[in-house]
């Protein structure tokens, strides 16, 4: 658990800090996606990445982060091959020039650190997407700091900083461990469009390439075609999909996807939601009784529910995770879309202020 967190945290420094070495199993997948520019519905193609880079990869990270989305249509198979750090490097270099390249400018030579700079600092932060309530925290910190005359200059504050975010991505980190249970019950949750059908998929072909065996759930009963979105993913992934149709109770699914599992002896049950629904209310309980569902069939369940965020929407992501959090019972979180223009601090700010990982 430790040694995965470490290469999570350390991934995610490397993304903030541009640390490149560390990083590639979390920006792996990122990088992935840059070259997917997806398609709205998967498209029917094989799936050569998805398939084959997760089985290598850590196993939190992966399912934290996410998988690409559809690998790109002509050239199947050459994404795959252009150089993998290349790539890497590409991707990061965003966040790098927008995060660590601000502070790098910000502090170099600057042989004397006081409130202006941090105030600085602070700045920066907050526009990468850190948050304003972390953000605060984290100067905080430093100005504390720097009163005892623990930063001199430069160097120092950088590193400061690095431990301070750190410190709060390792406290409440916890490796996903499908082998807990058996069936081991993972419900997908979040608001529309942010990456949740598209994150089951990516997570049924990891655990399907490391040999677990899989089935899918189609709790999404409410969007059209949504399972039969799910059942593209499950055909990929090579996994079933258990479904009803458009329109029927997903308690029902969920139902019979639990018996499903344990008749079937699947290692994994991946659980995809609705993300929207008449109302947020409807959407809530519908959460809720999905759970209630689960846990009477298979006592534990659902081991993991994952809050899927779409990183690109900034501060928003925020307040889904305040509502889901509130009312879903969420216990780890998905970050989609960090290869679009996403700043990674979202990562820290959502980490920091709902002590999810
Ligand atoms: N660039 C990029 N696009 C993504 C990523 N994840 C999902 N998408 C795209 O985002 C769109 C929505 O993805 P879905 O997986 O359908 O999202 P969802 O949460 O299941 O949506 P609903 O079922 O409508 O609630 C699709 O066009 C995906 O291709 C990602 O990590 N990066
Ligand atoms: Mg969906």
């Amino acid at each position: 658990m430790a040694e995965e967190n470490k290469g999570f945290f350390k991934g995610l420094w490397g993304k903030l800090t541009g640390a490149a070495a560390d990083v590639a199993p979390v920006e792996a997948d990122r990088e992935e996606e840059q070259l997917a520019e997806p398609a709205k519905e998967p498209a029917p193609e094989p799936v050569s990445e998805p398939v084959a880079a997760p089985a290598q990869e850590p196993a939190k990270e992966q399912a934290r982060e996410q998988v690409p989305e559809v690998p790109p249509p002509p050239p199947v198979e050459a994404p795959a091959k252009v150089g993998f750090f290349e790539r890497l490097k590409k991707g990061l270099a965003k966040t790098h020039e927008s995060l660590v390249g601000r502070i790098d400018t910000l502090l170099l030579g600057k042989k004397q650190i006081d409130a202006d700079t941090l105030e600085e600092l602070e700045e920066i932060l907050i526009t990468a997407d850190i948050g304003v309530a972390t953000t605060v925290e984290l100067i905080r910190t430093l100005e504390g700091r720097l009163k005892r005359n623990e930063l001199q200059d430069g160097g120092a504050i950088k590193k400061a900083l690095q431990e301070e975010i750190l410190a709060r991505l390792q406290q409440y980190a916890s490796p996903l461990d499908v082998s807990a249970a058996r069936p081991y019950v993972i419900m997908v949750i979040g608001v529309n469009g942010v990456g949740k059908t598209t994150t089951i998929g990516k997570l049924a072909s990891r655990y399907t390439g490391e040999g677990k065996k899989v089935l899918l759930a189609a709790g999404d009963t409410f969007r059209a075609a949504a399972a039969e979105q799910l059942e593209e993913w499950g055909r990929r992934a090579g996994v079933d999909v258990i479904r009803h149709k458009d329109g029927s109770d997903p308690s029902a699914v969920v139902f019979d996807s639990c018996k499903a599992a344990v008749a079937r002896g699947s290692d994994v049950l991946i659980v995809d939601t609705a993300g929207r629904l008449h109302t947020k209310v409807n959407l809530m309980e519908e959460m809720k009784k999905i759970r209630r569902v689960m846990s009477r069939e298979l006592p534990g369940a659902p081991h993991e529910t994952l809050l899927v965020l779409d990183a690109a929407t900034g501060q928003n992501a925020i307040s889904q995770a305040r509502l889901f959090k509130e009312a879903a019972g969420v216990s780890g979180v998905v970050l989609t879309k960090l290869d679009g223009t996403a700043k990674g601090g979202i990562v820290v700010a959502v980490s920091n202020e709902f002590q999810l990982t």
